[in-house]
């Protein structure tokens, strides 16, 4: 029996410094609206997706990032979007930066019910750059510097959307795609719906080393397919996109089946809403064969992946 779901990717283009949180609200209000003249079920919006991605600034004092931080969810000006959520009945899925009561900083992705309610709150592991200056850089990477790392873990929980009594949805954020533990992580949860937003920059900022442009689209679409094929999910991966602050952002937000095809893929570096119905049924073919987890998972000798953070030399070889 079919389990069917529209799903859709609600990719933002630029959010320029100068933009206040109700620049962002408005597009994603407009893009509400969209979702619902399509029927779409669920929408997935990006990382940090109520302000530019500041992480790429260096300030002396730290503090100067916390004007980019909601102190609460929902706030005066993301209240709307709750609002939208209840009027046409979509749920979607929140990227935004988090200053606790506590003053603990988190980079914090929500998913939020069709009655407005908030159902799951990740906080991002996988914090990619640096927490020091590295001028040698064409453009800095301070998530280290600005986020601690996430402690809520990778949750997975059951809950109503669209015409569904239930379905499984599981959220990581931007570099954590790029990572197959927390995919597993996700799967061993019996995930079938997980929900991520990028920011991407088109080019390698690192200024270390060779990376041709072409592949850096691929490798984000690589992890995204592997991780979707290999956990039986669907993937929906939302992108920031177009040259914001002068730094261009590569789009080409994807969702991905449990085959781990692209079944819908932006075309435009702008706000722009893809959306796929998916059968979520389709997860249980792999994940009742080739990754039957509960048949096939060999966990004893997996144990270097939680005991051993870096990689270690292997023994040389002694002839004899
Ligand atoms: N926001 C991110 O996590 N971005 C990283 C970049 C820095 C490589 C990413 O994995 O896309």
């Amino acid at each position: 029996m079919s389990r069917r779901i529209v799903l859709a990717a609600a990719q933002l283009g630029p959010i320029q410094l100068a933009d206040d949180r109700k620049v962002a609200v408005d597009r994603m209000l407009a893009l509400l609206a969209d979702a619902n003249r399509r029927g779409a079920e669920f929408v997935v919006f990006p990382e940090l997706a109520l302000t530019t991605f500041f992480p790429r600034w260096w300030q002396d004092d730290k503090a100067w990032a916390d004007r980019f931080f909601e102190t609460a969810m929902p706030s005066n000006e993301t209240a709307p979007l709750f609002e939208a959520a209840r009027r046409y009945r979509i749920g979607f899925h929140l990227g935004y930066g988090e200053l606790t009561p506590e003053g603990r900083h988190f980079n914090t992705a929500i998913l939020v019910s069709p009655a407005g309610e908030i159902f799951l709150k990740y906080r991002k592991i996988h914090l990619p750059g640096h927490d020091d200056h590295r001028p040698q850089r064409k453009v800095q990477n301070l998530e280290k510097r600005y986020f601690e790392v996430g402690d809520l873990g990778f949750p997975v929980i059951r809950a109503p959307m669209g015409k569904l009594d239930g379905a499984n949805f599981g959220t990581m954020i931007c570099n954590d795609r790029r990572w197959p533990e927390a995919w597993r992580v996700l799967g061993l949860q019996s995930v079938e719906v997980v929900a991520l937003g990028y920011n991407t920059p088109a080019a390698n900022t690192t200024n270390e080393g060779f990376e041709a442009h072409h592949l850096r689209v691929e490798h984000s679409h690589l992890s995204i397919r592997a991780g979707c094929y290999q956990n039986a999910c669907y993937g929906v991966g939302t992108a920031k996109a177009g040259t914001e602050d002068g730094n261009e952002m590569f789009g080409h937000s994807i969702i991905v089946n449990p085959q781990g095809e692209i079944v819908a893929m932006a075309d435009s570096w702008d706000d722009q809403l893809i959306t796929h119905e998916a059968d979520l049924e389709s997860c249980t073919f792999g994940r009742t064969t080739i990754f039957n987890f509960a048949a096939h998972r060999r966990p004893e000798h997996y144990k270097r992946i939680t005991d051993q953070v870096g990689a270690e030399p292997p023994p040389a070889w002694e002839r004899g």
